[in-house]
């Protein structure tokens, strides 16, 4: 099973007035971008995650504030922190992930390639071990 997670970096825009960044479906988000959602007041001292997904294609990054991103795939697991709205995180094939240490301005935007669909989810991990070896 492939697996494959990579860093983006996104041009800013800057001028007097401040930064702008823009995401675009094709350009400089490699999928069609079907959906966007975001984590935000998220518990400093929680966790969320816990899962992997079987078809999704996801770009994730912070918007503002900071979080660490542990994603494990055929690789291994590697940490990521997120804390700049111009870096982000590609995570595509079967990744399973965990968001810990949200600062409390955190805003992790989440862009995805498929519409929310409950059975896309790998919520057990041992399942999602044989499906990654298999
Ligand atoms: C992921 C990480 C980074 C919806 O109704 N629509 C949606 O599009 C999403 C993403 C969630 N929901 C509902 C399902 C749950 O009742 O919102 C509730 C919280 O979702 P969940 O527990 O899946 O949240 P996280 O933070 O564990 O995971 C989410 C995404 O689900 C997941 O795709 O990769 O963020």
């Amino acid at each position: 099973m492939i697996s494959n997670v990579s860093e983006i970096s996104f041009l800013e825009k800057a001028d007097g007035r401040g930064k702008l960044i823009a995401l675009e479906s094709s350009l400089n988000i490699p999928f069609d971008i079907k959906r966007v959602y975001y984590l935000y007041d998220s518990n400093v001292d929680g966790a969320r995650g816990f899962h992997a997904h079987i078809k999704l294609r996801q770009v994730l990054l912070c918007v503002s504030g900071s979080c660490k991103v542990h994603l494990e795939s055929s690789a291994g697991v590697v940490v990521h922190e997120l804390n700049s709205p111009s870096h982000g995180l590609l995570v595509e094939g079967v990744v399973w992930r965990e968001m810990k240490n949200f600062s409390k301005d955190c805003v992790l935007l989440v862009l995805a390639s498929e519409l929310y669909d409950e059975q896309d989810y790998i919520h057990d991990h041992d399942q999602f071990k044989n499906i990654l070896f298999s």
